[in-house]
């Protein structure tokens, strides 16, 4: 448990503003945020870290938000050729004793069909459903917005190709 309070200290000493955490029986998430996307955005990436500290895996299934039309779990890679790509993840393991993270570049929660405008310090309600632990209802708050390139959300077109 020690070793648990002293990551979340560093990753709120890291995070540029306030973090925040849920706990819900033997998992936590740690800081689930969204950096705040162009006003004219279609699309939005979620990222946290989710903790696990039971003895049985569990795995992420779902994500729910009134946000967007659908929200999904993503994993971002870059072949070969440094083309980037995204996959729908169906089920994100996270190990018994394991942390997993949501981060740019790899997986994340991908908000697509955004039913409005996303605005620094606004808190947004979703639901992680997971396969053992069930619905865990956590809020996304709004960071500021990632530097031009680190857009890759909005200028990748999605909602066509995984469905
Ligand atoms: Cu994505």
């Amino acid at each position: 448990m020690k070793r648990l309070i002293a990551f979340a200290t560093a990753l709120l000493l890291a995070a540029p503003t306030l973090a925040h955490e849920i706990i819900a029986g033997d998992l936590q998430i740690i800081h689930p945020h969204i950096p705040q996307p162009a006003a004219t955005a279609k699309t939005a990436g979620g990222y946290m870290a989710i903790v696990n500290t039971g003895s049985e895996a569990d795995r992420l299934i779902g994500v729910d938000s009134a946000i967007a039309a659908k929200s999904e779990v993503h994993e971002s890679k870059v072949d070969a050729n440094g083309v980037g790509t995204m996959t729908h993840i169906e089920a994100l393991e996270i190990p018994a004793g394991g942390t997993v993270n949501l981060e740019r570049g790899g997986y994340h929660v991908m908000f697509m069909g955004l039913t409005g405008p996303l605005i620094e310090g606004e808190m947004h309600k979703a639901t992680l459903i997971f396969e053992k632990a069930g619905p865990v209802e956590i809020e996304f708050q709004v960071d500021p917005a990632m530097g031009m390139a680190e857009m890759d959300h909005s200028t990748m077109d999605h909602g066509t190709a995984n469905d």
